[in-house]
């Protein structure tokens, strides 16, 4: 990095965006020296041999966090995909969030039929071996539950990882048949205005799809990041509505009943709809905000040295593309814009990054997303007003994290 761009430390040290380009001036790598000889035991035998399904390294420590104690047992709960140690925008299958409301059933593909029957000319019936001989397409799409980053909404900061607090939300390349193929071979009438999906699990979560939506971008998902989706995100097939609340994305999925009106099951009623402040409900609010947290620095780290850090997260919106993203660290006195990933996807997580010079100066880091219809990720604050006080759905406020002079990065309202 030339001294012009360090000397050009702005807003609490972050960093233009072209000082990214100077990598290699970061002076992060450490001198050495060549070893004479192997020392290291991996060097001095043979490996394991290749396995039938690759896992990842012990070192890694992958895991997903576990929201203990759901109050309906942990049938009923779910688990987190925990941003903080992934990079890039994919989540792996095996670290993709989880959210079932009567656990995870085994089905056999052979004995699982998908229904497709209502107000339609032909109703129609297909196996999983039907399903799979029709065209398909390949997307990457994010899956976030209306129920994420809920635990911001609390009165009291909980000091918790970006995972914890934020991370009921995942990205994965979806492979599936556009669910107008199949409406059109069943012939809908014109009067359908929904489309009622029907999970096979023991709940029989049950929701209703608009049919302009249906007609759209929502597929019939069969397989996940290139292999056949696993059991706890639908196996062997779920709906998938890109850049809708995760709910009406139907795993296990079983039928498919054409109608005029919305079913107003449980999860559109009770549960998924949202209070607002002039005691009014909004129903079949589907759509997810615009959102972005940074995922590094977060929550739970420790900052061990000083010098030049790359604060990076990720930004999404279910209106489609983000345009752009901003980081701060001074707590939203000020802002710079991010460089985004090179390629940004409508409806899919974008990564982005900028480098910040942290010389032990007590923080506050965040980041502002905008997406392709212009609108501003709001404040905590503003987020909140949306709703009534007792709201948790659609929660979309700034993400917080404050970093102390000792390095100590923690979740905090400002
Ligand atoms: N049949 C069925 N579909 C379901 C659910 C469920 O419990 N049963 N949970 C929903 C909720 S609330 C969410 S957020 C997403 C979670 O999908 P994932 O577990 O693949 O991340 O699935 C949705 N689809
Ligand atoms: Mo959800």
């Amino acid at each position: 990095m030339d001294q012009d761009s360090i000397n050009q430390v702005i807003d609490g040290g972050l960093l233009p965006r072209r000082a990214l380009l100077k990598a290699s001036a970061l002076g992060l790598a450490t001198s050495f020296v060549l070893p004479a000889r192997a020392t290291e035991n991996w060097m001095l035998h043979a490996g394991e041999p290749q396995s039938d399904y690759g896992q990842p390294s012990p070192f890694a420590r992958l895991k997903r966090e576990q929201t203990g104690g759901h109050p309906l047992g942990p049938a009923a709960g779910s688990s987190s995909t925990p941003l903080q140690d992934l990079n890039g925008t994919i989540t792996p299958n095996s670290l993709h969030f989880e959210r079932h409301h009567s656990g995870i059933p085994a089905i056999d593909p052979r004995r699982h039929t998908l229904t497709l029957y209502g107000d339609v000319r032909q109703p129609l019936q297909f196996r999983y071996e039907d399903l799979l001989a029709y065209p398909m397409e390949t997307h990457q799409y994010f899956l976030e539950c209306s129920g994420n980053s809920f635990r911001n909404t609390l009165a009291t900061p909980l000091d918790l990882t970006a995972g914890s607090l934020n991370g009921l939300i995942s990205n994965a390349e979806w492979t599936g048949i556009p669910l107008h193929y199949l409406l059109d071979e069943a012939g809908v009438a014109d009067s359908a205005r929904w489309v009622i999906a029907e999970g096979a699990d023991a709940a029989g979560m049950t929701r209703s799809v608009p049919m302009s939506l249906a007609l759209d971008k929502v597929m019939i998902a069969l397989y996940q990041n290139g292999e056949p989706l696993r059991p706890a995100q639908g196996y062997p097939m779920r709906l998938f509505v890109p850049g809708c609340e995760g709910n009406i994305s139907v795993k296990w999925l079983r039928s498919l009943k054409i109608q005029a009106q919305p079913a107003y099951t449980r999860e559109e009623t009770s549960k998924y709809t949202e209070l607002l402040p002039n005691g009014k409900a909004e129903m079949f609010s589907l759509a997810m905000g615009v959102k972005s947290l940074i995922t590094s620095p977060s929550g739970r780290m420790t900052l061990n040295r000083k010098g030049l850090y790359e604060v990076t997260g990720l930004a999404w919106s279910g209106a489609g593309t983000i345009r752009g993203v901003e980081v701060s660290a001074d707590g939203g006195i000020s802002w710079e814009p991010a460089v985004l990933q090179s390629d940004p996807r409508p409806l899919a997580l974008t990564r982005f990054r900028l480098p910040w010079r942290w010389v032990g100066q007590s923080s506050i880091l965040q980041s502002r997303a905008t997406d392709e219809q212009g609108q501003v990720q709001p404040s905590r604050a503003t987020a909140l007003a949306r709703y009534s006080p007792a709201g948790f759905y659609h929660y979309n406020g700034i993400q917080s994290w404050h970093v102390s002079s000792a390095g100590v990065v923690k979740n905090v309202y400002v």
